[in-house]
């Protein structure tokens, strides 16, 4: 008995390329023990998204979403880094960038389509197969199951860090009735390096292997509302999403994984140009981006990121479109944050606009973030933010 499940790990394994998965590991079904305490205190000190399944029973617990467990069947697709031909961002012409998880399709759906090929080839040879797969959205931690079954290890970045692939890679599992044998977690680790750590536009890295996801600008970018100051300097002109970590991470160096079709990247979608954005229509927002991953907040975040961007780049030929937003767009937010953005700028028309846009503006956060940029204006006088540079090029 003990070799049919060793023969069969042994030929999935094997299948695995044929089946689209760059890498598979078996983890144990067993509670997760520990991480249950790191979840309760990573709650308690308040460094949730908001995005995580609340239940923290269910998340480490996978007989609560199964019946008698056997074993966790963990997947790793890999995903690009680089774009081919990227376009270039210039004065008159500034871009954005959407983060490398947002570029091609969604990985959600690719990743299912894996597992349901996966799920197929098992069935084929196993009809008594019960199975319940997840990505991202379901309730168990992907990365702590991924660490378990020995696809990569934790790494300072918080990311699950691949010996053969690095942290560009997706993560998914099934929960089975099959007794496969669990691999070994993998005993590789970061070193001494901080590489990462250093870099963290926002110090959301409070230790190695520790987000405060609510200064992580992969979150901030996320987000419907105003932000600050800060985090809006230190978005830059991302869009969507956040790469830093894993950019300057040594062992991504050189790293890019091209032969997945429907997640290599368009790149007018993934660098677009940042003006027209604002005004981009819901129809249109749909047909360009419905299929990837950073539709799921809808336009809204999008766009406040893209007015944030250009008062990033300091873009004066965007003030005239800038203005448009601060008097014509039915949102709160995004007026706020072109008042914010034209204050970065800067210039006698900025300046007019932002003093009519007080004497009518009538929604309380809006009004007091063009008072604050009105008080701006005047003492801008630094450098710009690092943007699209060093080692934010794509
Ligand atoms: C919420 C969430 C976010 C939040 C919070 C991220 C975070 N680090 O907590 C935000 C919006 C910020 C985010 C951002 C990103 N995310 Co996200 N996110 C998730 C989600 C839904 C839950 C993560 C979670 O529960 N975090 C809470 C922490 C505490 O637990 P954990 O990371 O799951 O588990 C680890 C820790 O507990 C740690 N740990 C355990 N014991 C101990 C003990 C000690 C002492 C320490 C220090 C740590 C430690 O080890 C566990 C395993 O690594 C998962 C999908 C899922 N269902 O799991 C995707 C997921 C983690 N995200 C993913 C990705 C790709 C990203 C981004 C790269 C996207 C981007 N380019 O912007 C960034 C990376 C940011 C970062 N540095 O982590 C991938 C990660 C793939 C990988 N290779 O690791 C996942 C797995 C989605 C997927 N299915 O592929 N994400
Ligand atoms: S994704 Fe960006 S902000 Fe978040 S931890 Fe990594 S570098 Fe910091
Ligand atoms: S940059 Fe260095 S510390 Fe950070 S994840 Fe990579 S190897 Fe680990």
């Amino acid at each position: 008995m003990t070799d049919r499940w060793t023969k069969l790990k042994r030929e999935m394994i094997q299948a695995a390329p044929s089946l689209g998965i760059d890498q598979i590991g078996i983890a144990s079904a067993d509670p997760f023990t520990s991480l249950k305490q790191v979840l309760i205190r990573h709650r308690e000190l308040g460094r949730e998204s908001g995005f995580e399944e609340p239940d923290l029973e269910k998340r480490t617990n996978p007989a609560l979403l199964f019946d008698n467990p056997q074993s966790i069947i963990a997947i790793a697709v890999a995903y690009p880094s680089k774009l081919a031909n990227p376009p270039k961002s210039e004065p008159g012409a500034r871009r954005g960038i959407m983060s490398r998880s947002a570029w091609g399709d969604d990985y959600h759906r690719v990743l299912r389509d894996r597992l349901a090929k996966l799920e197929a080839w098992l069935r084929e040879r196993v009809p008594e197969l019960r199975a319940e797969s997840m990505v991202d959205t379901g309730a168990l931690s992907d990365r702590a199951v991924a660490e378990r079954a020995g696809i990569g290890w934790s790494a300072k970045n918080c990311s699950i860090l691949s010996p053969k692939l690095g942290s560009w890679i997706y993560l998914g599992e099934m929960i089975t009735n099959l007794p496969l044998e669990p691999d070994e977690p993998i005993t590789e680790g970061c070193g001494s390096c901080t590489k990462c750590i250093d870099a963290c536009p926002t110090d959301a890295l409070v230790g190695p292997g520790q987000l405060n996801a609510s200064r992580c600008v992969s979150f901030l970018t996320q987000t419907k509302g105003m932000l600050t100051d800060e985090f809006m300097r230190k978005i830059g002109n991302r869009l969507y999403g956040c790469d830093t970590c894993q950019i300057v991470c040594p062992v991504n160096r050189g790293r890019n994984w091209t032969h997945q079709p429907e997640l290599q990247p368009e790149p007018e979608l993934v660098k677009p140009l940042l003006i027209p954005l604002l005004t981009i229509g819901n129809k249109e927002f749909k047909a360009r981006y419905g299929h990837t991953s950073s539709a799921w907040r809808g336009k809204k975040p999008i766009q406040r990121n893209a007015v944030i961007a250009l008062g990033n780049f300091k873009e004066e030929s965007a003030v005239p479109d800038l203005i448009k937003v601060l008097e014509q767009d039915t949102r709160a937010v995004l007026r706020g944050t072109a008042a914010w953005s034209l204050s970065r700028i800067g210039g006698e028309q900025a300046e007019a606009a932002l003093r009519r846009a007080a004497g009518t503006e009538t929604d309380a956060e809006a009004l007091a973030a063009i008072e604050e940029a009105l008080e701006r204006i005047g003492g801008e006088g630094e450098k710009s933010e690092r943007t699209e540079s060093g080692p934010m090029d794509v």
